[in-house]
C-alpha cells in the first residue's frame, strides 16, 4: 500500500510512502544476520537520520574521492547528459540522498527547458522530504515527487511520465549490491524504460588499494562511527546492548573480488543480547559483523553488468584521473 500526501502551497512536492509491511524491516533483518555465523548487516541499514548526515560528512573528506571525482564529470558534461533527447525530460534518481551532484543536472535542464519533474528514492524519510523542501525552495520551475523506500519496491511506484526519462543510479550506490543483486536491479529499471528513456550510472573504478582503502578508513574516523552506527541503531531501536568500544571498525579492498569489504570486528569475547527481539548470541575475539561492501570495476564488469540487465552502453565519461566512471545505458529493444 502507498500513501500519498502532498505539501506544500504551490503543491510543486508529492511524498509517496510504502506501508509497514513492504518498508524495511530493520528488526528481521538483524535477527537473520546475528543468528548464525558468519554474522551480518546489510550496510542499507546504515541510513537512519545520523547515519545518512554521517555519510554527507564522509563524501566531504579528502580520502573520499568517489564525490568530488563523479561531481567532477558533471561539472564538465552535465548539458552534454541531459542532451539525450528532445526537450522536455525529466529525471528519476534512486538513492538520492542530498541530491548535491543531481543540483548540476537539474541546473543544466533547467537551461534547456522551462519546468522539470524530479522523482527521488530514498530510504531515509525525513532527508528524503528536507533535501526536497530545499530543492523547490531553490528551483521554482522544479516540482518534485518524494519516494520514501528501498530501491526495488519503488519501481512500482515511480510515476509515468509523457516525455524522456533519465533515471540516475549515482555515487556508485550500485556498488554496494552483490552483482547478482545489482544486475537484477538495472533489469527492472530496464522493464519500465521507454526507449527514449536512458540510465544514468556513477560507478567507482578498479584502482590501487592505495587509493581505496583509506576512502574507507579515514583518519578522523568518521567512516568508523558510520559503520558503528548500524550497533547504535540497534540499540536505540531494538533494545540491544552493544558496547561500541569493543568493535573496531575494519576495511579491506579485495583485489581478486574488486570490492571493499567493511566489518565491525569485535574485540574480545562477549555476549549481546537484543531485548526487543528476544536474541542473544556470544561473539568471539576477532570475530567480525560483516556490514558492506563496495565493488569497485573495471571496463569488463560494466559491460557484463549491463548485458544481463538488457541494457547496450550508449556513451560513458570519466574524471581526469580515470578513478570513476559514468555509464549512459539505453534499453535493448
Ligand atoms: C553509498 N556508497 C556508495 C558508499 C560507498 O562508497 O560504498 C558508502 C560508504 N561506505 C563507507 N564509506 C562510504
Amino acid at each position: 500500500m502507498v500513501r500519498t500526501s502532498e505539501l506544500g502551497k504551490d503543491k510543486r512536492l508529492k511524498v509517496l510512502r510504502l506501508d509497514s509491511n513492504q518498508a524495511p524491516d530493520f528488526a528481521a533483518a538483524v535477527r537473520a544476520g546475528l543468528s548464525g555465523t558468519p554474522k551480518s548487516i546489510p550496510s542499507r541499514f546504515f541510513y537512519d537520520d545520523i547515519g545518512s548526515d554521517l555519510f554527507e560528512q564522509i563524501t566531504e573528506l579528502p580520502e573520499y574521492y568517489l564525490t568530488r571525482s563523479e561531481q567532477s564529470i558533471f561539472e564538465e558534461r552535465a548539458d552534454t547528459i541531459v542532451g539525450f533527447a528532445k526537450k522536455p525530460i525529466s529525471l528519476v534518481e534512486f538513492g538520492s540522498g542530498s541530491s548535491k551532484k543531481t543540483r548540476l543536472l537539474i541546473e543544466a535542464a533547467l537551461r534547456q527547458q522551462a519546468a522539470l519533474s524530479y522523482a527521488a528514492v530514498d530510504i531515509s524519510e525525513d532527508y528524503l522530504e528536507s533535501t526536497a523542501r530545499r530543492l523547490l525552495k531553490d528551483y521554482p520551475a522544479l516540482s518534485v515527487t518524494a519516494i520514501a523506500s528501498e530501491y526495488f519496491d519503488s519501481l512500482d511506484i515511480i510515476p509515468q511520465a509523457n516525455c524522456p526519462r533519465l533515471f540516475l543510479f549515482l555515487g556508485s550506490n550500485i556498488g554496494n549490491l552483490e552483482d547478482d543483486e545489482a544486475q537484477r536491479f538495472l533489469a527492472r529499471i530496464k522493464s519500465s524504460m521507454a526507449s527514449e528513456d536512458r540510465l544514468l550510472v556513477g560507478m567507482d573504478l578498479e584502482k590501487d588499494a592505495s587509493i581505496i582503502e583509506p576512502a574507507y578508513d579515514d583518519l578522523e574516523g568518521i567512516t568508523a562511527r558510520f559503520d558503528k552506527n548500524v550497533l547504535a541503531r540497534a540499540n536505540r531501536e531494538l533494545g540491544a546492548n552493544f558496547d561500541l568500544d569493543s568493535f573496531v571498525h575494519r576495511a579491506r579492498y579485495s583485489q581478486v573480488r574488486s570490492r571493499v569489504e567493511v566489518a565491525l570486528i569485535s574485540q574480545r569475547e562477549q555476549d549481546v543480547s537484543i531485548s526487543e527481539l528476544d536474541l542473544d548470541f556470544h561473539l568471539s575475539l576477532g570475530e567480525p559483523i560483516h556490514t558492506e561492501i563496495s565493488r569497485k570495476y573495471g571496463l569488463e564488469d560494466v559491460q557484463r553488468l549491463a548485458r544481463g540487465a538488457g541494457l547496450t552502453l550508449a556513451d560513458r565519461w570519466f574524471d581526469s584521473q580515470n578513478w570513476f566512471g559514468l555509464f549512459m545505458f539505453k534499453p535493448d529493444l
